[in-house]
Formats: C-alpha cells, sequence, structure tokens
C-alpha cells in the first residue's frame, strides 16, 4: 500500500486523487492530522495520523503493509518564520523518522518533496543550476536543504530509494491558500472570480518560479515511476515550468476579467520572496527522467477561471 502523509495540504489533496486513480483506492491511505479534511477522501482508505505521534505511524505501516509513503506534510516558508524551532521539529524529525521507517520496513520507493526555498540570497537568481551555493535564510529553507542531505545520505548509506523534486511555487484551484510565500498566485484568482479587489503582499515586479498543480503532479509521478537507475540525483532535483510577477499574472487575468483591481502592500514575505530565484535550470530533469512542463501562464489562467467557480460552489 502507499501511504500518503499530510494528504489533506495543497498538493497532497491532488496527488492522493492521481494515486488512487492510478493504484485503486484500496491501496492508497490518506492520512492526515485533521480528520474533518479527510472526508473529501471517499474514493480512497483515510487515517487520522500525527506524524510526530511515531508508534501510531509504525503501528499503521505494519499493520497495513505499506511499501510507499509520500512524506508532504510540512511548516511552509511564511508559517515557519512564526514558529521556527516548531517547524525545523516536525520538518526534520517527521523526515528522519520516515526515512528510518523506510529501512526498517524495506520499504520499495519515498517521496519528499524539496522546495526553491533551499536557494538564499546569494545564490544566483536567473537560470538557477542544479548545483550552486545554498544558503537558505529561512527555517522552512533550511530544514529543506538539511533535508536533502539527508536524503542522499540514506540512498547512499543503506540504499532507501528517496527521490524528491525542488518545487517552486505551485498554484492550484483545489486547496486555498496556505503558508506559503509564493500563496499570492493562488489567492489572486480567488479574488478575481468574486469581484473584489486584490491587495497583494508582495511588491508588482517579484519574480518567481511558479508552475500549475497538474505540472506538478506529472513530475512528482514521472520521476516515481522512472527506472531507479536514471535518478541520478539523491538530493533534489530542480524543476521549473513559468516565472513571473504579481503585475504578469493581473494583467493574465485582467483579460478575463477587465474590471478586476489589484495594489501592492509589501510585508514581511517580501525578503522571503527576494532570497529566492527568479528563475530555475531544470536540464537535469529534462536530461534524466524526461520531464517537460505543459501549462504556461496563460494556459493555467484559462484552466483555473474555468475551473474555480464551478469548484468553489461544491468546496
Ligand atoms: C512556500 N509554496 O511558499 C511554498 C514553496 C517555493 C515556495 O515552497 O513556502
Amino acid at each position: 500500500r502507499i501511504l500518503i502523509i499530510g494528504a489533506a495540504g495543497q498538493l497532497g489533496s491532488e496527488l492522493t486523487f492521481t494515486l488512487s486513480q492510478q493504484y485503486g483506492g484500496d491501496n492508497i491511505i490518506a492520512s492526515d492530522l485533521n480528520p474533518k479534511a479527510l472526508e473529501k477522501f471517499e474514493y480512497c482508505k483515510t487515517a487520522v495520523l500525527d506524524i510526530m505521534d511515531q508508534d501510531a505511524v509504525r503501528k499503521l505501516v505494519k499493520d497495513q503493509n505499506v511499501k510507499q509513503i509520500y512524506h508532504l506534510a510540512a511548516v511552509l516558508s511564511a508559517t515557519g518564520e512564526k514558529n521556527p524551532r516548531f517547524a525545523w521539529q516536525l520538518n526534520m524529525d517527521s523526515l528522519l523518522f520516515v526515512l528510518e521507517l523506510a529501512m526498517e520496513f524495506k520499504m520499495d520507493k519515498i517521496y519528499w518533496p524539496s522546495s526553491i526555498a533551499v536557494f538564499g540570497p546569494n545564490t544566483p537568481k536567473i537560470n538557477t543550476p542544479q548545483f550552486c551555493v545554498k544558503e537558505p535564510n529561512t527555517v522552512y529553507g533550511i530544514s529543506k536543504q538539511a533535508g536533502e542531505r539527508w536524503c542522499e545520505y540514506y540512498f547512499q548509506k543503506f540504499g532507501v530509494d528517496v527521490r524528491s523534486l525542488r518545487y517552486p511555487g505551485l498554484i492550484g484551484y483545489k486547496s486555498l491558500p496556505g503558508g506559503g510565500t509564493t500563496d499570492y498566485a493562488v489567492d489572486i484568482y480567488h479574488k478575481a472570480i468574486a469581484g473584489e479587489h486584490f491587495d497583494c503582499f508582495l511588491s508588482a515586479e517579484t519574480a518567481l518560479p511558479m508552475m500549475y498543480m497538474p505540472d506538478a503532479i506529472k513530475a512528482t509521478l514521472d520521476l516515481m515511476h522512472a527506472p531507479k537507475e536514471s535518478v541520478k540525483i539523491r538530493s533534489s532535483y530542480n524543476l521549473a515550468a513559468i516565472s513571473f510577477t504579481p503585475e504578469d499574472i493581473y494583467q493574465c487575468i485582467k483579460t478575463h476579467h477587465p474590471d478586476f483591481t489589484i495594489s501592492y502592500s509589501p510585508d514581511f514575505r517580501q525578503s522571503i520572496a527576494d532570497s529566492w530565484p527568479d528563475s530555475i535550470d531544470d536540464t537535469r530533469a529534462r536530461e534524466d527522467w524526461g520531464w517537460n512542463h505543459e501549462y504556461d501562464l496563460k494556459k493555467m489562467t484559462e484552466d483555473i477561471l474555468r475551473n474555480l467557480p464551478a469548484y468553489l460552489v461544491n468546496f
């Protein structure tokens, strides 16, 4: 069976659906801390699970014969800055525990998301290379960088087949904006649809690497289904699709909603965004396991504006 930890999060909500389609709901266990959030997973098995309750996690892995774990639970960048010690403890202790479980139960594969947050202010900002100086200055980024080191260590030392992607900002319409610095790009669509003004917490010209959720799901499964020997990077792969500023996404939405208005009120998240790259070089992912993105800003905006209204009605 496949266990998804943090299934009710932004990525988990959509990854759980796709995995259930591919493997059959009976082989998927969607777990989350929040019982209410699990009610939407009618198509697979569910379990209320606190990743920090190691006895409970180990019991579930044993009872359900779990052979793969997608460990998606983490405190994101903005929330992490408000609670540094908790963010570090949850993000790191949970990963180390999952890597230990993988070894103990001889699991087939582990997935763990990294992020462009591993890059810092002195990383090259344009077409950031796979290998470069990384001095992240957010707790989230520090935990992702340390996590990448541990993933590579457990692969090299113990043969744990753990795979990882450095996601850019992910944009999906099936979950509300979380504690991320890139989540302005989720919220802006909700405001446009609601006919409301949008006050952006980043400045108009803040370029960030971004990706539409269907592309993130495709990349994740392409990587997980790739033959073991083609996954040559065992820290985490750079992954890219689009790069845009708040002004770019606003202008794109405006072609559909001419009356939509925006203002810019940068807050503490501006310094986080400024520490991250503008664009990413993901040549290695394209070479090693054939990665290729499908959505650009225009196609993503059309898809979200077409699907979000109906989704909100049922939300
Ligand atoms: C965040 N959405 O903003 C996440 C992501 C690159 C950004 O890691 O924290």
